[in-house]
């Protein structure tokens, strides 16, 4: 990815989609289906909400083709606890994934006529897909697809029919950063930068959650009987069946595991989700301690800095 997000970069993104927000009914959040939480951005949920009131939003799971089926019906409703949200799994590379989304988008207007347009914005951070929607969406090549600046230009509009109206530029967010996990598997969908995080790193953390969560696909990918329970067995024992071997005739980690990762970002291994409503559940409590943490930081700092003055 071609973004590194600064504070000085989410404040602007951030204010972009504050002023474009008014002329919306409705946000379309596009997520990667393999990591829902962690492709999500909370300021979208504070976005949508001024005055008491929450405008509805579509939460759209996409990249579903490399997602596990199961796993992507219980995040979708998990979103749908929330009555002001739908959540659809889609897949943008296949253009007849536009009508679940136009009769979804009705459906959270039942009262809307036909002829009071639903303005309609798409969010979502890098690399989630959100040009090849649009693209979808508009039936031609609008949006570019690929690294993109975080600067939004002029917005247009594009008729959808159905009495929907979309914006043809995205509002681009920031991946979140409180959950280490979320960190990782980021890296591991490649939405991190690689050099931000190596391979090595991602490739035992991957393997770990793989051995845990899809022991089978595994070992029919890799063609084992006995999987090892340690990341590093495993990985030795296929990096030296792969002839991935380095000085000292050792096995060169760092390549067994690019090996991995790229297995799985391509879906060679399989349809694998990377968590689900359960293990962000448990997890969530850690992170609301951090959160938590970091805001008695800031008040202590700012605090102190009072007293200075
Ligand atoms: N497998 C798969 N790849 C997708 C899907 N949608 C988008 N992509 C790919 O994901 C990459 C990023 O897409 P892009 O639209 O540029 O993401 P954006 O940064 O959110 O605008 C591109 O290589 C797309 O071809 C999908 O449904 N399935
Ligand atoms: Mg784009």
């Amino acid at each position: 990815m071609a973004i590194h997000w600064y504070p000085g970069h989410m404040h602007k993104a951030r204010k972009e989609m504050v002023k474009a927000l008014p002329s919306v009914d409705l946000v379309i959040e596009v997520l990667d289906a393999r990591i829902p939480y962690s492709s999500e951005n909370p300021v979208v949920a504070d976005l949508r909400t001024k005055n008491g009131y929450t405008k509805p939003c579509i939460k759209l799971l996409n990249k579903s083709d490399l997602a596990d089926p199961a796993t992507t019906q219980a995040w979708c409703d998990a979103f749908e606890q929330d009555r002001n949200v739908k959540a659809l799994p889609i897949m943008a590379t296949q253009t007849g994934q536009v009508k679940p989304l136009i009769a979804a988008c009705r459906q959270l207007f039942p009262d809307r006529k036909l002829d009071k347009p639903i303005h309609a914005m798409i969010m979502g951070i890098p690399n989630v897909g959100k040009s090849t929607l649009i693209n979808a969406l508009a039936g031609r090549m609008i949006a570019k697809t690929g690294n993109e600046p975080a600067v939004t230009k002029n917005q247009q509009r594009i008729d959808l029919g159905n009495g929907i109206v979309l914006h043809d530029t995205p509002g681009i967010l920031w991946p979140k950063i409180e959950n280490e996990n979320s960190g990782y598997r980021l890296g591991c969908i490649g939405s991190i930068k690689d050099t931000a995080l190596d391979y090595d790193d991602i490739g035992f953390y991957l393997v770990e959650h793989l051995l845990e969560a899809y022991p089978s696909l595994l070992k029919q990918r890799y063609d084992i009987t006995n999987l090892p329970s340690e990341p590093l067995h495993f990985l030795e024992h296929i990096g030296a069946n792969r002839g991935c071997l380095g000085a000292g005739g050792r096995v060169d980690l760092v390549k067994i595991c690019t090996i991995v990762v790229n297995e799985f970002r391509n879906g060679t291994l399989g349809r694998i989700s990377l968590e689900t409503p359960e293990m962000i559940e448990k997890e969530m409590i850690e992170v609301e301690k951090i959160i938590k943490e970091k805001a008695e930081k800031k008040a202590t700092r700012k605090k102190n800095f009072k007293k200075k003055k």
